[in-house]
């Protein structure tokens, strides 16, 4: 997969570098080039922003700096790639959007600071260009780059040969629209507080549905929507949230 990123910030990025992303690039299964929007300035300030129309605080990123930038980085002759813009007005970004994202061959990261982009800059590239607005959640954050961060490491991870483990991509918390059940590890007592009996017992049936009760009540407790999305449950599964 090939991604791409522009930010005024391109020093924001550099955990990209490190840990299994930097791996993933070392290995060739990612080809990640971050740019500076100031590349496509040509003014002695380098000017990306400026004030508002219509007037309200703070500043506006300037449509041509943007304009360039993508005219480089998606060229007409070329498939175009999947332009995504991190904005707290985006659609919420989610475990689904991940997996999609993952099949795509190009990413093109448009990171906004101050107020945001000019808004013909998205609507000229949704001309040449499919074009996602993509929020991490109901908070605002100064600029795109951290959630470019968010956002690549769970896409990253869904890329094959890029997690050792394969079965904890299926194990994981959403993949099956419940929160993970608790984990355990060695030793068996620490500090008063035992694992569970039955992780022990070697009883992989009863394992199994212990597990996915401690999940349904997990996620009862904490996030119920998500329980109401899942419809009408089994007699077991509703027996653990009695
Ligand atoms: Cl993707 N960007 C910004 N600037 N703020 C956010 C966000 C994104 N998601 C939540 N808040």
């Amino acid at each position: 997969m090939r991604v791409d990123v522009v930010s005024i910030f391109p020093e924001y990025l550099a955990p990209l570098d490190l840990s299994l992303i930097g791996r993933a690039r070392a290995r060739g299964v990612l080809q990640l080039a971050v740019h500076d929007l100031r590349t496509w300035t040509h003014d002695v300030h380098r000017t990306v922003d400026d004030t508002p129309y219509g007037g309200g605080p703070g500043m506006v990123m300037r449509p041509e700096p943007w304009g360039e930038a993508l005219d480089a980085l998606a060229p007409a002759q070329a498939p175009p790639p999947r332009l995504l813009v991190p904005s707290p007005a985006g659609a919420r970004f989610t475990q689904a959007m991940a997996h999609e994202l993952a099949a795509e061959e190009h990413l093109l990261f448009a990171c906004g600071r101050y107020e945001g982009i000019d808004q013909r800059v998205l609507d000229h590239a949704a001309t040449r260009m499919p074009v996602t607005e993509v929020s991490l959640g109901d908070y605002v954050l100064f600029g795109g780059e951290v959630a470019v961060l968010v956002i690549l490491e769970s896409v990253t991870r869904l890329l094959p040969g890029v997690l050792g483990n394969a079965g904890s991509l299926d194990e994981e918390s959403h993949a099956h629209g419940l929160l993970e059940a608790p984990v355990y590890t060695k030793p068996p007592s620490w500090r008063g507080h035992d694992v569970p009996e039955i992780l022990r017992s070697g009883d992989h049936g009863r394992i199994a549905r212990w597990r996915r009760d401690e999940a349904l009540r997990r996620t009862a407790e904490r996030r119920p929507d998500m329980v109401a999305a899942l419809g009408d449950l089994d007699r077991w599964d509703r027996a653990a949230l009695e």
